[in-house]
């Protein structure tokens, strides 16, 4: 099915930094719909669960630290090709090397020692997208 729905989620940092209007009109303005939006703060039990494949590794609990460390924005978003449309709407997932025009290439600050504060998620699959709506809106 070319309609599509995917996780996105405004990461500590980007909602810290007030762009969470700001990642929204950009998926807006590509011509998705907004299916879900809740602002709400992770838990380690969530985040084992929303990163299992990078439990174990080196930067794992960097990453929960930082996911942990304010409310994240979640999202639904709806469209043709979504989950594809939003990674390309992010940019790549270390700022350093995001294009210009993507949200982590135009918005990304403060990433000279790390890639974790890239402001946004979004789901690399349909699996992902899948699983992680279900893991962050159970109701849906
Ligand atoms: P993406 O968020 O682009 O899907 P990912 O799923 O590979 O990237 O990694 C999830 C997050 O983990 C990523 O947004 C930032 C952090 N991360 C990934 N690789 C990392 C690394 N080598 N060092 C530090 N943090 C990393
Ligand atoms: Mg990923």
């Amino acid at each position: 099915p070319a309609v599509e729905r995917t996780l996105v989620l405004v990461k500590p940092d980007g909602v810290r930094r007030g762009l969470s209007g700001e990642v929204l009109r950009r998926i807006e303005a590509k011509g998705y719909t907004l299916a879900a939006v809740q602002l709400l703060t992770a838990t380690p039990e969530l985040l084992s669960q929303h990163y299992a494949e990078h439990v174990g590794k080196p930067f794992y609990q960097p990453l929960v630290d930082f996911m942990l460390s304010g409310p994240t924005l979640a999202v639904v978003a709806e469209g043709q090709r979504v989950i594809e449309g939003f990674r390309s709407l992010a940019g790549t997932t270390d700022p350093t090397t995001a294009a210009p025009g993507t949200i982590r290439g135009d918005l990304a600050r403060d990433w000279g020692t790390s890639v974790l504060q890239n402001i946004v998620h979004g789901s690399d699959s349909p699996e992902s997208a899948e699983r992680e709506i279900a893991l962050w809106f159970p109701s849906l």
